[in-house]
């Protein structure tokens, strides 16, 4: 007989006698393991079978699929209607489906040796990622996640700011403090909410702390050091390699922002004045004209250039042009039937959620929803009838057209090839909303001049370049609350030290540990990670640039639509279907021809617009 041989560090006993059972396996500890008798050594040693492990793969395929299409249909319920039931449901399910997941990521190491085709071997891989906050094998404290998540969630869906109007008490919810952050012009009002909406997160500070807790042990059961690690690990490269990749790509881009910064500062401190903006050091948060300070495109009137006009103003031509929301939504659905896609199916127009619900609460931050993996493709949104909701559902559109592309993949692979594809697809389609698309469907009679690209790539930069140290701050500080460089006791402390440090901005009023600021941004409660925006930026314009070369397009990529291009949609259309069934590098060649994340088209694309700012910041002193 062979030597027993160690199949995995993680609970090798329950994994064998778990296999045939799936969800409802016991729960031997290490300990329990190591005291085996020698019958059960014995079956430890006899390596499970190929076909063991494909038909442990088809198993867990197939219970993931019925939990999740639970899952899906309380967590609609949850996030439209928040009520004490609808929680309680979400949390029960959610419960249910974690330690499915849990206890299917242990027993799928038990085929660690097993000789397995590369397929089976990369579902197997994605087995143990399918969480985003594992638990440990433990049903109490799986209980406990499941009950925090769904509880922050509707603390941010319900969280809302009232003040006294003109005698009378006046209740704002988080989207209409948004709409009010990028309107507004008035300091004092601006501070004010901004100092409001943060009232919605002190109470998420220790359910956060627990949460992070219970999540460390699940992902230590996994195998991992922490979830940091376990969240970097999903990128099919080095955990640590992918962080100094995204680093990598960030250095480059800096120069541009740095550049942005310093002409944004000016523009304000020209506004606002000395006292409200200083003209050195950091900006502060409540004047970027938005919630986060993460896009600032709303501030485009207090920098555009003088010289050069978008000639255009899409919120006006969003309000002139369309009569609802719902045709809003046809809009974009219509870019992509031009590229080949087929229409979104009628249950999309009957079960999303498109309005504000005025007789109930729901979780308004923007959404996309694959129910049952095949065709109930919906949105869940609060749609308001100007530009950036306009961008925002061909966002959401991105996510349901991937799903209904990949649906044709086993369970496992029904995911995009990595979590910064999902959120670069509608984005793609964004870029081509040029003055040509414009023209194209009747909304423009002519395209502006050429004298016009300069305040189009100013009006873009203030949200695609603006946004990506935002994007690194958010997950920096979780994977350093995660691995312990942060400690509870200083949150809110080291959020601000980031914000500062990457994005040059500062709060507009002192902070301290009764605050808990990261809260007040929709991913943190939410739990859906954040690298996969820095990522979706960088990449859509490699998707630009290589559907705009397929398309045959010639000159200047800000001046590139791809609307109507079938060739284009096909060459998207290919990488879509992928889903995750291959590394994501393989996806990117299959779209730009190369493997890599690459700064490079992101940096070109602004070309034109750095040497512009440049010329701007020479008698500026830059920097923070
Ligand atoms: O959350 C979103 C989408 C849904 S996946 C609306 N975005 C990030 C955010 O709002 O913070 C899109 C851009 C960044
Ligand atoms: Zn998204």
């Amino acid at each position: 007989m062979s030597k027993p041989k160690i199949l995995h560090k993680i609970k090798p006993l329950t994994a064998v006698f778990c296999a045939a059972m799936l969800a409802s396996c016991g729960q031997a500890t290490r300990e329990e393991s190591a005291s085996s008798t020698v019958a059960e050594i014995e079956i430890i040693e006899s390596s499970p079978t190929v076909a063991e492990a494909q038909a442990f793969i088809a198993e867990a395929e197939a219970s993931l699929e019925i939990i999740g299409k639970e899952l899906a249909h309380v967590s609609w319920l949850a996030n439209t209607n928040i009520s004490y039931d609808s929680q309680v449901a979400e949390a029960t399910v959610s419960q249910r489906f974690t330690e499915l997941s849990v206890n299917l990521a242990n027993e799928a190491a038990r085929y660690n040796s097993v000789a397995l085709s590369e397929q089976d071997r990369r579902k197997l891989e994605l087995l143990k990622q399918v969480l985003v906050f594992p638990a440990p094998q433990d049903s109490e404290k799986t209980r406990e996640l499941a009950e925090i998540g769904s509880s922050m969630n509707a603390m941010y869906g319900t969280g809302r700011y009232c003040r006294e109007v003109n005698g009378q008490e006046e209740c704002l919810t988080g989207d209409q403090m948004e709409n009010l952050m990028r309107e507004s012009r008035d300091p004092d009002e601006l501070e004010e909410i901004w100092v409001g909406w943060r009232e919605v997160s002190p109470p998420m500070r220790e359910l956060y702390q627990r949460q992070v807790e219970i999540g460390n042990e699940g992902a230590q059961e996994l195998g991992y050091d922490n979830l940091s690690v376990f969240w970097r690990s999903k990128y099919d490269m080095d955990s640590d390699d992918f962080m100094v990749d995204a680093n990598d790509q960030w250095q480059r881009v800096k120069p541009l922002y740095d550049a942005l910064h310093c002409h944004v500062r000016d523009g304000l401190n020209n506004f606002y004045g000395d006292d409200v903006v200083p003209a050195n050091g950091s900006i502060p948060a409540h004047l970027l004209g938005n919630q986060w300070a993460q896009q600032w495109t709303s501030l485009y009137d207090l920098v555009k250039p003088e010289t050069s006009e978008l000639g255009y103003d899409l919120d006006q031509l969003v309000q002139g042009n369309l009569d609802d929301e719902v045709e809003m939504v046809e809009t974009a659905e219509r870019f992509f039937t031009s590229l080949g896609f087929e229409p979104l199916p009628d249950t999309f127009w009957d079960r999303s959620m498109f309005l504000e619900p005025v007789d109930h609460q729901a979780v308004c931050h923007a959404s996309a929803w694959s129910m049952d993996g095949q065709d109930d493709l919906r949105i869940k949104m609060c749609i308001d009838m100007n530009a950036e909701d306009f961008t925002t559902v061909h966002h959401e559109l991105g996510h349901n057209f991937y799903q209904r592309a990949y649906k044709e993949q086993p369970v496992l692979f029904r995911e995009s090839a990595n979590d910064g594809f999902h959120e670069a697809t509608g984005d793609v389609i964004s870029l081509s909303v040029t003055p040509k698309y414009l023209v194209d469907i009747g909304w423009l009679e002519e395209e502006p001049g050429v004298e016009g690209d300069l305040g189009y790539l100013l009006n873009l930069a203030l949200d695609k370049i603006a946004f990506l140290p935002f994007a690194l701050v958010v997950d920096q500080w979780r994977w350093q609350v995660f691995n312990g460089e942060i400690a509870p006791e200083n949150y809110n402390e080291a959020w601000w030290a980031l914000r500062e440090e990457y994005q040059g901005i500062t709060p507009p009023v002192e902070r301290n540990e009764n605050h808990f600021d990261p809260g007040a941004k929709y991913h943190i409660p939410g739990n859906t990670p954040y690298m996969r925006y820095f990522l979706a930026y960088i990449q859509q314009f490699q998707f630009h640039r290589a559907l705009c070369e397929t398309a045959g397009h010639e000159g200047q990529l800000n001046r590139c639509s791809i609307y109507g291009n079938e060739a284009a949609g096909e060459k998207l259309q290919a990488m879509l279907q992928m889903g995750a069934s291959r590394p994501w590098q393989e996806a990117m060649e299959a779209i730009t021809g190369q493997p890599e994340l690459d700064a490079s088209a992101i940096i070109d694309y602004f070309a034109p617009l750095k040497v512009w700012l440049d010329g701007q910041n020479e008698d500026r002193q830059c920097g923070w």
